[in-house]
């Protein structure tokens, strides 16, 4: 056990008040946590006095030490000396790490707490054994948190460390981390040149009522990809080859006839409905959280959209959310109107906070509120005009999916989609579409149920939905009955049919309209 071989992948923080700890007894539930699977241990206790303190260290060392596993003191570096374990974590009102280093020696483990980018770059630059990176998401466990990160804020932290050439310090995530958003946190705070080695919990071990079950969950969790990251080699496919499948792509999902569960807005559930039945999926228009779970089970995709939106509704969303994140069914988040109230720019956050989305789509107004602009003006839910230069509309659509590891869609007379590598923009559509309600949120439905065949390639996937939606836009209203948006609708219903036909049929002329 020597400090630069240590497995951070699962980082226990204890905690003795009673809210936490309850009646149980610290020692047996750290005993239980390490046969659990727990890798490292801190004991972090701000009320005992010294000699208590030294004696839970020591009474914590007789569990840990026999099991491999390094014990650590928060804060006092007189107490882990006089304990003898492996060393200690220092925040940054506590000693400093330099003094800590020279009291201890280099043997020692030392972990330092980094709120932001300043503390993480100065704490490794100093030598610190690891990092714990956070708040991620805010917790009761500790209040008075400087400031709540969340992955993307663990993500800047970490791409940072490996451009500065600190890529090697050790780095775990903490704060309002449990079983339900352990891969979620471990898979999106993750930067292309450096991710996390674990993550550190309090509560969710401490407070358990079996800390051996909720230590190997979360071991177990923490040692597998999620659900939802799908198979994680992409595919290399070019632009033109991603066109090319599209109809192929759609003809599996019209023979596949995946459940298209949608928790959509009163306005376009009939409309949503019956374009997943044009298209070929199968809808199921539920807003029951509580179903979500059997659902999930049959194997289908998920549509979030916050048109009607209250907090009874969110509660069902995050349900859902997590029930379909589990098996790694897909979801598609519309956050319809996002930039418009605060009520909507907080149901965003929670949502992004409590889920994995693989794709979001919105208009400029509702992905520049999902990727975190502030004073983003939005009148309605209507996408208004265009404020971002294309080029910058690029940038913003390609940031945001790198940064959320998904698929982010900006609609618009000009739709920019994204991967976070492979970008397209799509000049496909008709402005008919702008004059019919719940366009943009039958879009989701379409890209949805494409998805739920089609997971390997998620952009691919979204793709093809754009494609056929809009080039079966583009074939109604060139129809000589098609008027107005009254008669748009049914041609448009008509020709989303008909473009389902000819993929299954294998005549994929249509594909040729794509621009
Ligand atoms: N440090 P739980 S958050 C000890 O942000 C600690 O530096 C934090 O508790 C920080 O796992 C935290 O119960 C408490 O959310 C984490
Ligand atoms: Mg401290």
């Amino acid at each position: 056990m020597t400090p630069k071989n240590v497995d951070y992948s699962l980082y226990l923080v204890t905690d003795s008040t009673p809210t936490i700890l309850g009646e149980k007894d610290l020692v047996e539930v750290v005993k239980a946590a390490v046969g659990g699977g727990v890798t490292i241990v801190q004991l972090r206790d701000k009320n005992s006095e010294t000699a208590e303190l030294v004696r839970i260290a020591k009474d914590l060392h007789a569990v840990t030490k026999p099991a491999g596993v390094p014990l650590l003191i928060n804060d006092r570096v007189d107490v882990a000396l006089a304990a003898g374990v492996e060393g200690v974590h220092v925040g940054q009102d506590d000693l400093d790490l330099k003094s800590a280093r020279h009291i201890l020696g280099p043997d020692a483990i030392i972990g330092v707490t980094a709120n932001s980018l300043e503390e993480a770059l100065t704490a490794a630059r100093d030598g610190a054994d690891y990092l714990g990176i956070g708040t991620v998401y805010a917790t009761p466990t500790k209040e008075n948190t400087k400031s709540i990160i969340g992955t993307s804020g663990v993500q800047t932290i970490l791409a940072k460390l490996s451009e500065e050439g600190l890529g090697n310090v050790k780095t775990v995530a903490i704060g309002g981390i449990n079983a339900s958003n352990a891969q979620r946190i471990l898979y999106q705070s993750a930067s292309p040149a450096k991710k996390l080695d674990g993550i550190a919990v309090v509560s969710a071990i401490v407070a358990a009522d079996d800390a051996k079950s909720a230590g190997s969950d979360l071991r177990r969790l923490v040692k597998e990809p999620p659900a939802f990251a799908g198979t994680t080699a992409k595919t290399n496919l070019s632009p033109s080859d991603i066109i090319a499948r599209a109809p192929n792509t759609i003809k599996r999902m019209a023979e596949r006839k995946p459940l298209c569960h949608n928790m959509t807005n009163l306005v376009v559930q009939n409309f949503a409905a019956n374009v997943a039945l044009a298209i070929g999926s199968s809808p199921i228009m539920s807003n029951n959280g509580l179903e979500a779970g059997d659902l999930a089970a049959l194997g289908g995709s998920l549509v979030i959209n916050m048109g009607t939106t209250t907090p009874e509704i969110r509660g069902n969303h995050l349900k859902a959310l997590v029930a379909y994140n589990a098996v790694g069914g897909p979801v598609l988040l519309d956050p319809v109107g996002a930039g418009a109230t605060a009520q909507r720019r907080e149901g965003v956050k929670a949502l992004m906070a409590g889920g994995y989305f693989d794709v979001i789509k919105g208009n400029e107004g509702e992905i520049r509120t999902v990727s975190g602009a502030q004073g983003v003006k939005q009148h309605g839910v209507d996408s208004g005009a265009s404020q971002l230069e294309l080029e910058d509309r690029i940038k913003l659509v390609r940031g945001t999916a790198a940064r959320e590891r998904n698929i982010i869609l900006m609609t618009g007379t000009k739709d920019v989609i994204s991967d976070g590598e492979r970008t397209f923009v799509v000049s496909n559509g008709h402005a008919l579409l702008g004059d019919i309600t719940g366009s943009g949120c039958t879009l989701g439905t379409t890209i949805a149920s494409v998805l739920a065949v089609e997971r390997d390639d998620k952009l691919l996937a979204a793709l093809s939905g754009i494609l056929m939606y809009e080039i079966a836009a583009e074939r109604a209203a060139a129809r000589d009955e098609v008027r107005g948006p009254g008669t748009f609708v049914p041609a448009f219903i008509d020709e989303l049919y008909a473009v389902r036909q000819e993929c299954v049929q294998g005549c994929d002329k249509w594909i040729q309209a794509a621009k």
